[in-house]
């Protein structure tokens, strides 16, 4: 907490990233009411399981290798697989025990849960750019860039290069808990967790609670989109979403990162659906990776996410200029405004790289490229109160982007 507060108010460059942020009169009492996590928080250290037995990933094998994915280099980028390769016993699904760690991406909660990454929900880089190649066929490109927005946007550790899935276990991801300070996970919020998810409740409704699957939520989702989860369909529900935010949430915020909500929705079309339905992204499909049971009262509970039977991923890989494109036709299809409000006050816009005072600009490549500055740390993060601020993340995503993005004509971070 004291790391978030200091890296906003002392870290010029965060702040200016953040107009709206920085805008507030108050700050502080701002920060402090978005950011209540931690503790015996919901998604905080004093609830989140421990397995004291950590198995890494096993990885692939000669026997299996599904696109050659390994040590987070490229793999050979072919699909239309079956996942898990017929007799590969290492990669069926096991559900989680009460000590693995699950959190609000259905795509890593269902990868642990077939062991592409490691099941008790602390992960590394490494495991995290194999598996969403030789699971999902993600291009490396784009499976490097999420790896990233991953460990730096919501506190993994870039020493260890270590992160939670879920809630907060510093002391399992950290190199030197007293020096990084706390790293809260994929459950932290609004870094990477953002409001008006598709399935997840906003942080302030929710008391907190962003990141479990909420059942309600799911069955709008289903019911908006008539089970047909493409793009059409959800660019709607997406905006019925943020229109719901709007209306209930006196402290909404949608900033530069809700672009990921989008690319994440088009992961329901993109990347879900299999070869041997005919890539529908169908009820099926879908209910089976967000782990959404029907129950006979029509209402839905959460189960561990999987894999649907007989699964082929996609046969060409899932680029960043793909999800840059989606990211955009989804938002043009129902423009909103990129901003927040504070205890119900006036909404703010905000301005940062192509969105300019809360409107996203229409170019591919632009989109691209907020998306590399995303993930080279022009954003808050909470994790350099002590270690080289901003720098040291800005190096570590630089370093491992630059193979993944070189070629993509995006202005050059300062190092
Ligand atoms: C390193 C890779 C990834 C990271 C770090 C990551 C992280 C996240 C996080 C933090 C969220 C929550 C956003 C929010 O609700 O505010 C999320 C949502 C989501 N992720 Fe991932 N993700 C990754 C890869 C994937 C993959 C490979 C898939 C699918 C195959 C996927 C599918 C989704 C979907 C569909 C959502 C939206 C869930 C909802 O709104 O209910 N993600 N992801
Ligand atoms: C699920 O979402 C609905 C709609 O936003 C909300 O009314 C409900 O309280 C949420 N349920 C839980 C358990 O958070
Ligand atoms: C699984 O998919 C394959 C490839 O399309 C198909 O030949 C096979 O019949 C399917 N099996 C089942 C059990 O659905
Ligand atoms: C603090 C809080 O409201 N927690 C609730 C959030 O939602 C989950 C279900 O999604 C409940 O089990 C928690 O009690």
């Amino acid at each position: 907490m004291i790391f978030i507060l200091f890296s906003l108010i002392i870290l010029g460059p965060s702040v200016m990233s953040y107009p709206f942020v920085s805008n507030m009169p108050n700050v502080d009492s701002t920060i402090l009411k978005r950011q209540q996590s931690g503790g015996s928080n919901p998604g905080g250290p004093v609830t989140c399981p421990f397995n004291p037995n950590h198995v890494p990933a096993p990885g692939i094998s000669a026997q299996f290798p599904y696109n050659g994915a390994k040590d987070g280099l490229p793999g050979n980028g072919r699909g239309g697989y079956l996942v898990p390769a017929p007799g590969d016993t290492a990669h069926q699904y096991t559900p989680p025990g009460p000590n693995d760690i699950r959190g609000p991406c259905p795509g890593l909660n269902a990868a642990a849960n077939h062991n592409f990454l490691a099941h008790d929900g602390i992960t590394t880089f490494k495991e995290l750019v194999d598996a969403q190649q030789n699971l999902y066929n993600i291009g490396y490109d784009l499976a490097v860039v999420l790896a990233v927005l991953g460990l730096t946007l919501t506190d993994g550790d870039i020493v260890t290069e270590k992160l939670s899935i879920g809630c907060e276990a510093t002391s399992r991801t950290s190199f030197a808990p007293i020096l990084t300070g706390p790293e809260p996970g994929l459950d932290g919020h609004n870094k990477f967790e953002s409001d008006t998810s598709l399935t997840r409740n906003d942080f302030f409704l929710g008391h907190g609670d962003n990141f479990s699957f909420n059942g309600t939520l799911y069955k709008m989702m289903k019911e908006s989109t008539g089970g047909v989860y493409n793009r059409d369909n959800l660019a709607k529900y997406r905006y019925e979403r943020y229109q719901q935010s709007v209306r209930d949430n006196p402290n909404f915020y949608f900033g530069p990162l809700a672009l990921l909500l989008f690319g994440a929705a088009s992961f329901l079309y993109g990347l879900m659906p299999s070869g041997t339905r005919n890539y529908a992204p169908d009820e099926y499909t879908i209910s089976t990776f967000f782990g959404a049971e029907k129950q006979s009262d029509g209402s839905y509970k959460g189960v561990p996410e999987r894999i649907p039977d007989n699964w082929t991923n996609r046969v060409p890989p899932y680029s960043v200029v793909d999800v840059a494109e989606e990211t955009l036709a989804l938002y043009l299809k129902y423009p909103v405004l990129f901003g927040g409000r504070i205890d119900g006050g006036e909404f703010q816009t905000v301005s940062y790289g192509s969105i300019q005072n809360g409107i996203l600009g229409g170019t591919g490549s632009g989109t691209v490229c907020l998306l590399y500055q995303i993930a080279t740390g022009q954003v808050p993060s909470s994790l350099n109160g002590v270690l080289a601020p901003v720098l040291g993340i800005v190096q570590f995503a630089t370093r491992k982007l630059g193979l993944a993005m070189e070629n993509l004509g995006c202005p050059q971070p300062l190092t």
